[in-house]
């Protein structure tokens, strides 16, 4: 454990930062403007982190990819004064930024936060990923085998039938292969439209009735997700997809030259983190943000991995604090 850590009593505050930009988020839900949803959020995520006695560095910025956008978060961001203890951070004011704007389930604002270099640095490309909860043999997940044999490896495992698994994929063409797999194993399949970091973590809650992830989405994603797995424990074995010249140029900018190498939850972050999560629209992981005249309400998941606490966290806010 690294001495000092959480640096300026994170675990207990961090969690501020995620409450502030879920409210700025979610009065932008169901109106049809991503990048005005995702600018909202991360202005108010910005002023957020200022706010914090930290002296931060954004190592997984706002992966959110829009055209002609100007990033509020983007990697390398630097904030805080230099007298304060050092933290890296990754971050999405919202992971999940259409289904915001469609007001659908299961938007959330999240950030995770590290000693100094507790990130892995990834390009803003997509990630193969597997994702299992906490008490399995993490050589379960092979992404070279076909999804099913990892469902049915983890049926054997938790002493139940391949039928009782349930494996959550994003709902995408390119993963028919996976979802076919996975049936024909005779595992369930979830299918969401949005947001693996959410579905991630749930392979690793017991209650969520979800047992694997599956499936290629963002790369940051994916360290955000292995942040929130490292509290609660689970397991993942992710691979760079790199399907152009440009994202291998990408991948090149920040030093991974082998593409094939595949990265565990330790490998994404190597040492302890805090995770927090809070609802913007209603979902499966965390309700969403509401409203009465005089207040805000949210609810919140706050893990820190030094401790292995799990905290479900209901605020409520009056209005004029936000003001
Ligand atoms: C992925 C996934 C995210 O968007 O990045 C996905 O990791 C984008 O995939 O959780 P597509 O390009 O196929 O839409 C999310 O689902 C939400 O940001």
């Amino acid at each position: 454990m690294t001495a000092n850590w959480p640096a300026a009593g994170l675990g207990d505050t961090l969690v501020r930062v995620t409450e502030l930009t879920a409210i700025a988020a979610e009065a932008l839900v169901g109106r049809g403007d991503e990048q005005a949803a995702d600018r909202a959020a991360a202005l108010a995520m910005r002023e957020a982190l200022n706010d914090l006695k930290v002296r931060g560095r954004v190592v997984v910025g706002d992966p959110d990819v829009m055209e002609d956008y100007e990033y509020v978060l983007p990697d390398g961001f630097e904030f805080g004064s230099p007298d304060d203890p050092e933290a890296d951070f990754a971050l999405d004011p919202i992971e999940g930024v259409t289904i915001a704007a469609k007001a659908k389930a299961n938007a959330i604002a999240t950030i995770a936060a590290a000693p100094r270099g507790g990130f892995m640095a990834v390009p803003s490309i997509y990630m193969e990923k597997l994702a299992i909860g906490p008490g399995h043999d993490p050589g379960i997940l092979d992404l070279d085998e076909p999804a099913g044999e990892i469902a049915i490896r983890l049926a054997a495992s938790k002493g139940v039938d391949v039928s009782e698994i349930t494996a959550c994929v994003l709902d995408r063409p390119r993963h028919d292969k996976i979802i076919a797999d996975l049936r024909r194993a005779g595992a369930r399949v979830n299918l969401i439209g949005d947001g693996d970091v959410a579905a991630v973590i749930q392979t690793a809650l017991p209650s969520s009735g979800v047992d694997l992830y599956a499936g290629e989405g963002g790369a940051a994603e994916g360290v955000l997700a292995a942040a929130a797995l490292k509290c609660v424990g689970g397991a993942m074995q992710t691979r760079l997809v790199v399907r152009s010249n440009e994202d291998r140029r990408l991948a090149s900018e920040i030093g991974l030259e082998d593409l094939q190498k595949r990265y565990s939850v330790d490998d994404l972050v190597t040492g302890p983190a805090v995770f927090t999560a809070t609802g913007i629209t209603r979902g499966t992981l965390l309700d969403g943000v509401t409203r009465s005249a005089a207040a805000f309400e949210t609810f919140s998941l706050v893990m820190t991995s030094h401790d292995c606490v799990v905290r479900r966290i209901h605020s409520r806010i009056p209005r004029e604090l936000l003001t």
